[in-house]
């Protein structure tokens, strides 16, 4: 079938909820993509994040082949040889104590809610029903009922009430309102250590170390939701290394998954993850065999590989390349390691328009917000695809400049 059909078939049986390019891919392999015309691509959107092992990764592959063939899915009403194995790992590489795993991003974000509540009443002490979190005007954690009821965003909310209470917003990157809403029942402070949704929006230099210690000093969770930032992403391992040891509690997804599956996690202290006991909560294929596999491999790459010095170096060339074009239409570079964000004039132009236009030249990016596009090529991308695509990326605001 061609594009057009297949755009129009899946226009007719799915839910309207995205609004994709109009472009129909059916192959991937490392920076690579394809569509149905046989029509090459560089991916710099990277599937928000997940595919920054690139897609088809051979040793990703190899994993979790291996382990389909092994034992897929028995539940977690067994032990299995490999989930502790993979939970040694990911304690490791994050100085965290404990995981609960899962599957999707969201899942991990509401297990987050779910332990700084529990904690607040069993721990700190807070009145039943009456703990609150302290999120961030322009957060994004995900889509379920209750996380949108703290989105500053009213598409994301627009008809889904009623909404969960004990949330309360805060101006991201202000420390003085963090400290000024922290209430004694105040169970715990959830953000991104970089705002992906918002706008690639970096916070003060020291804000995570500030915001910390302003945490630890009324008994506050600091907990950092690294689903898009984390595994390399941002030229760390983990973003909250540029600042800060370890949080007290820390999501993760997206690349964990390889690029191939759905794999989350929640890990925090040992005081805070023990508040969870048998039957508390759980997930069907949370940490089954196969995200196990998948996850331990992902990490395996991370270091072996040397993701994070890789995002470091090619997202300090990217950028600069990227702030080097001088266009009228850029407002504004930023973003750390392979997480770059390109906020336009749009008085002038969509950033929709622009990702269009490098469509047709063959690189596939994504706007947010319809102010910023984003710049998140799989983490094996080299100078030589990074010069190509930004000279595209010339060549499309000079166009649109004229
Ligand atoms: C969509 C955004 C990115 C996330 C952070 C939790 C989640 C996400 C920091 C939830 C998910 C995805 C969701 C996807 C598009 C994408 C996205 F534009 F929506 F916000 F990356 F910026 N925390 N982000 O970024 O994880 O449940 O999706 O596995 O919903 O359109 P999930």
């Amino acid at each position: 079938m061609k594009s057009q059909d297949i755009i129009q078939r899946e226009d007719h049986y799915l839910a309207h909820n995205y609004h994709p390019l109009p472009v129909v891919l059916t192959k991937g392999d490392g920076v690579w993509v394809w569509d149905v015309e046989g029509n090459k691509y560089l991916d710099f959107l990277s599937a928000y994040s997940a595919v920054s092992a690139g897609h088809h990764n051979p040793r990703i592959l190899k994993a979790m082949t291996d382990q389909v063939g092994k034992l897929g899915v028995p539940s977690r009403a067994f032990y299995t040889d490999i989930l502790g194995e993979y939970a040694e790992k990911l304690c490791a590489v994050t100085g965290m104590d404990r995981l609960l795993p899962m599957n999707t991003g969201a899942e991990a974000v509401e297990t987050a809610i779910k332990a700084a509540r529990r904690w607040g009443y069993r721990v700190k002490g807070i009145a039943k029903d009456q703990a609150r979190i302290i999120t961030c005007l322009g957060n994004f954690h995900g889509r379920t009922t209750t996380i949108v009821s703290f989105s500053s965003e009213e598409d994301y909310k627009d008809g889904f009430g009623p909404f969960s209470d004990g949330f309360d917003l805060i101006p991201y990157g202000d420390l003085a309102a963090l400290e000024a809403a922290i209430t004694p029942e105040t169970c715990a402070f959830l953000l991104e250590p970089i705002q992906g949704e918002a706008g690639i929006i970096v916070p003060p230099e020291g804000y995570l170390a500030k915001a910390q210690e302003i945490c630890r000093r009324h008994n506050v969770l600091f907990i950092l939701d690294e689903i898009q930032t984390g595994l390399s992403r941002t030229g760390k391992d983990f973003c909250f290394q540029y600042e800060i040891d370890k949080p007290d509690g820390l999501t993760l997804g997206k690349a964990l998954g390889g690029g191939v599956y759905p794999v989350s996690a929640f890990l925090a202290r040992k005081e805070v993850m023990d508040v969870f006991d048998y039957g508390s909560h759980g997930s069907t294929f949370g940490g089954n065999p196969i995200a196990a596999a998948i996850g331990l491999e992902a990490l395996k790459l991370m270091e072996d590989e040397k993701y994070s010095e890789r995002s470091f170096e090619l997202g300090e060339y990217l950028r600069g390349k990227l702030e080097a074009l001088q266009s009228p239409l850029i407002r504004e570079v930023r973003g750390k390691g392979l997480l770059i964000g390109m906020e336009i004039y749009t008085d002038k132009v969509s950033a929709r328009s622009i990702c269009e236009d490098l469509k047709t030249r063959g690189l596939l990016c994504k706007e947010t917000h319809a102010t910023t596009i984003r710049f998140a090529p799989p983490l094996i991308i080299t100078k030589e695809q990074i010069d190509w695509a930004v000279g595209e990326v010339d060549a499309v605001l000079k166009s649109k400049a004229a």
